[in-house]
């Protein structure tokens, strides 16, 4: 992840000089007026990846001393709900950078600790095996994949494994009528292997599983067999909100049967946002993040810095420097 800091005299000038300089994948970290009033700084964040910047460090605004950095970082980890081991090791890393803002800082270490790879349909050979406990957005999901790839004028394949349960197909074929996407149905490995042939012949094949607990056996050799019937990509859909110790035991229950990936739901409706942490810093990388219940708005993509930012907002950080100024 590389930083960079763009002057220019109004907001709108700076946003297009990190548009052209960063391109359309830059998170904008912090906005600034400048002294003088007459310019105005911006800090862009894109992935290492992308495009290879010159980097310019933000400056601190106060110089803290790193006791006052850990301490504050200490407490909003907790706050988070974040267990102690992950507090001590995501601090430990937050403080060798050379680093005085906290969100910043915290970028860093989440980065160091946390692989994020978003969904691109464009390389996505695999079928995207959907998974999770019940209720976790699932289907939601499911129908978001759809609704961006049938927009993107891609062929869909698009089936459920929820075909037992009372009104598991209910709620996705209505989606599915909507897009104009045919609903296959089925409720067995074998069955869904039966459709190999339009899962090979479709662009994106997305599959819907009906809920599990991740802790019964029995649930996860059902739902890697259906994986492994299609040679799919088993993908979690992880709600955030939850405990951060549950989490990162369900993220591991779902890597012990070969989820790489986690799409993370209801962001828009959690404060506390240790359980994503938790499960972000074990074996599971984070594709994407869900923001709102609504399927037409897709699914949307989330960096270090913008997670930091939702650990630590930037109303927050001031609250921190106005802190350190009258620290001794
Ligand atoms: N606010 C909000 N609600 C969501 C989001 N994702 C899913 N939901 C809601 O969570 C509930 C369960 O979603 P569903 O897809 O049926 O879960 P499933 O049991 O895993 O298939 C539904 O009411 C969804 O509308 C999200 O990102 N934000
Ligand atoms: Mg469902």
């Amino acid at each position: 992840m590389r930083l960079k800091t763009f002057t220019a005299p109004t907001l709108a000038d700076a946003m297009e000089l990190v548009r052209r300089d960063m391109g359309e994948d830059a998170i904008i970290v912090s906005t600034q007026q400048g002294g003088d009033a007459l310019t105005c700084r911006v800090t862009a964040a894109i992935e290492d990846t992308l495009e290879a910047t010159e980097t310019i460090p933000t400056e601190p605004e106060t110089a803290v001393s790193e006791d006052t950095l850990e301490d504050y970082l200490r407490q909003v980890l907790t706050a988070h709900g974040l267990p102690a081991h992950m507090i001590n090791a995501t601090v430990r890393a937050a403080l060798k950078v050379d680093e005085r803002d906290p969100a910043l800082a915290l970028a860093a270490a989440i980065d160091a600790g946390v692989t994020s790879r978003p969904i691109d349909f464009n390389t996505q050979t695999k079928p995207l095996v959907l998974a999770g406990v019940p209720g976790a957005g699932k289907t939601i999901t499911a129908a978001k994949l759809a609704a961006r790839a049938k927009l993107d004028g891609r062929k869909v394949f698009l089936a459920t494994t929820d075909a037992t349960r009372a009104g598991g197909v209910e709620q996705l074929d209505a989606f599915a009528r909507i897009l104009d996407i045919k609903l296959c149905a089925v409720d067995t490995a074998d069955a869904l292997a039966a459709h190999k042939d339009a899962i090979d012949a479709a662009d994106i094949a997305i599959i819907d599983t009906a809920g599990v607990n991740p802790f019964r056996a029995n649930d996860m050799t059902t739902l890697r067999d259906i994986a492994a019937a299609i040679g799919g990509e088993l993908v979690l859909v992880l709600p955030a909100g939850g405990d951060a110790m549950e989490s990162a035991d369900t993220a591991a229950a779902f890597a012990d049967i070969g989820a790489e990936r986690m799409i993370i739901t209801r962001l828009d409706m959690t404060r506390r946002l240790g359980g994503i942490l938790a499960a972000g810093l074990g074996r599971v990388a984070i594709a994407n993040v869900s923001i709102n219940p609504r399927v037409a708005e897709g699914l949307d993509k989330i960096n270090p810095v913008a997670l930091a930012r939702l650990i630590i907002p930037e109303d927050e950080t001031e609250h921190f420097s106005l802190q350190t100024k009258v620290a001794p």
